[in-house]
């Protein structure tokens, strides 16, 4: 297999967010997020979101995998494994408990003092993503989320807290995690996890405009982070972050080769603006022939101009397909309905392509696009793991799957040219998922005790992929 060592000061590591294993969902004043109404589900049975918290309900995010008592632990394992870098998020309730409080609480501030401090301890760069699927439950019910400008203010003031604070510890930040998700705006979740809105009584032209909207206070949101972090410290390096699929015709007909077009423009124009500080001609023409995004300002349009970011990170999972039996290239509008399944490729038991030269072609493409470094900080397979009976793991398929992709990068680094930050595949340690809620689809190299009913003591062991990945990061790459 293909192999080649990456550049000096490659960041291997991994990538979490604080809600999905931090647990201690309400513990030293942290508020309710939008992951603490959202129970568990399966690979067939979506996560119900409930109006608040409901007795006897099971929402596996409240108590998580407690990485909030077992940080030091854990993060001794990963340094174990070599990791240079660790991408998580700050918990936005954990500072601000409603989202729209004058002060920060200053218990949830230090707890990440001593998380940075303790990554900086083995030398673990830390990665921060400030809003990841994790919005203040009070800013949903009270102000809708995003479609309301007011969160542009909340999110600055949260934003410019944590930059503050952690001016000295973090260096690499991401604004808002998979921005891009929320183009299927028919889906429930996504739409709360990206902007905090329930859709419940929408139709279908209401959800899609209250997309355009709030995607557009996030951007200008994310903007100016990045203008006010830049003053703060003009060393930090603020990234956006996509779910990055490249997208691909199921046939060659005009039709499919159009629609894939469209779907591509459809997708990126959020990172567009995000890099380039405006909208793309197509998506323009779309939102004003629609009459969506009703509130834009010539103040807006500055800010997006003086707030673009630093690098473009992204996750990747698969590729997309797209057919024009579906839906009609000019009648694209949920980009959800575009998408049919791809004869050529194996899918994971949840259902998610596997499709490792896909992630050599989105590198490329990325690069094309944008002429950013580039930041791979979410890649890897979930999959259910089996505990023999002398407790070791062997999760030959998980290394088969990443050591397939990161042959993928390095050609995409060494061939291609492709200037890359680093690789931080998704859960070095297993947590609770973000589409599922289940613990039972992992990810990591480290195994946690515990089910999607909740059960086992937590405790920790290495998986035979621990190993793999820590001989991969020692060897810079080349042995995979
Ligand atoms: P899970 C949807 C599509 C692609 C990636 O996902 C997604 C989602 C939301 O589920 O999420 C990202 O846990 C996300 C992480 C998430 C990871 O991918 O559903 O940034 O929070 O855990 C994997 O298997």
């Amino acid at each position: 297999m293909y192999s080649a060592k990456m550049p000096d000061g490659f960041l291997w590591g991994g990538a979490v967010a604080a809600h999905q294993l931090e647990g201690a969902w309400n513990v030293d004043g942290k508020g309710m997020s939008i992951a603490d109404v959202m129970t568990v589900g399966s690979a067939t049975k979506p996560r119900e979101i409930t109006d608040g918290v409901i007795e006897g309900k099971n929402y596996p995010n409240h108590s998580a995998i407690d990485f909030y008592h077992h940080y030091k632990e854990d993060i001794k394992l990963m340094a174990e494994m070599g990791f240079k870098a660790f991408r998580t998020s700050i918990a936005w309730t954990r500072i601000f408990p409603n989202g729209d409080d004058k002060e920060p609480n200053e218990a949830g501030l230090k707890f990440y003092d001593d998380l940075f401090a303790t990554c900086h301890h083995y030398g673990i760069e830390p990665v921060v993503t400030l809003s990841h699927f994790e919005i203040p439950f009070n800013l949903v019910k009270k102000y809708n989320g995003f479609t309301n400008r007011k969160l542009i203010d909340f999110f600055v003031r949260f934003a410019t807290v944590c930059f503050k604070r952690y001016k000295d510890s973090v260096k690499y930040w991401m604004t808002f995690n998979e921005i891009d998700n929320q183009s299927a705006y028919n889906e429930d979740f996504l739409m709360a996890t990206n902007s905090g809105i329930i859709l419940n009584n929408l139709s279908e032209k209401e959800k899609e405009a209250a997309m355009y909207q709030a995607a557009h206070y996030e951007l200008v949101a994310s903007a100016l982070a990045v203008k006010v972090g830049h003053k703060i410290n003009p060393d930090f390096e603020i990234g956006c972050m996509i779910n990055y699929s490249p997208v691909r015709p199921l046939t060659s007909s005009s039709a499919d080769v159009l629609l894939a077009d469209k779907f591509e423009q459809r997708r990126s124009w959020f990172s567009d603006v995000h890099v380039f500080g405006e909208y793309p001609k197509e998506v323009e023409a779309y939102i004003n022939r629609n009459g969506y995004r009703s509130d834009i300002t010539d103040e807006d349009r500055i800010v997006l101009k003086e707030g673009t970011v630093d690098y473009v990170g992204f996750s990747y999972y698969q590729t997309t397909t797209v057919s024009a039996k579906n839906v009609e290239p000019d009648k694209l509008n949920d980009l959800s309905k575009a998408v049919a399944k791809n004869p050529t490729l194996e899918r994971s038991d949840w259902g998610w392509e596997i499709d490792p030269e896909g992630l050599r072609i989105a590198l490329n493409h990325l690069t094309d696009r944008y002429h950013k470094p580039l930041f791979i900080v979410e890649n890897g397979l979930g999959a259910y793991d089996k505990v023999e009976a002398d407790g070791s793991i062997h999760d030959d398929y998980r290394v088969d799957y990443l050591r397939k992709h990161i042959s993928e990068m390095e050609k995409a680094v060494e061939i291609d040219g492709v200037d890359l930050m680093g690789y931080l595949p998704w859960g070095p340690i297993d947590l609770v998922s973000a589409g599922t809620g289940q613990m039972d689809k992992r990810y990591g190299f480290i195994y946690v005790a515990k089910n999607d009913a909740g059960e086992g003591d937590l405790s920790r062991s290495r998986k035979d992929s621990f190993d793999w990945y820590k001989k991969v990061i020692k060897t810079n790459g080349l042995d995979l």
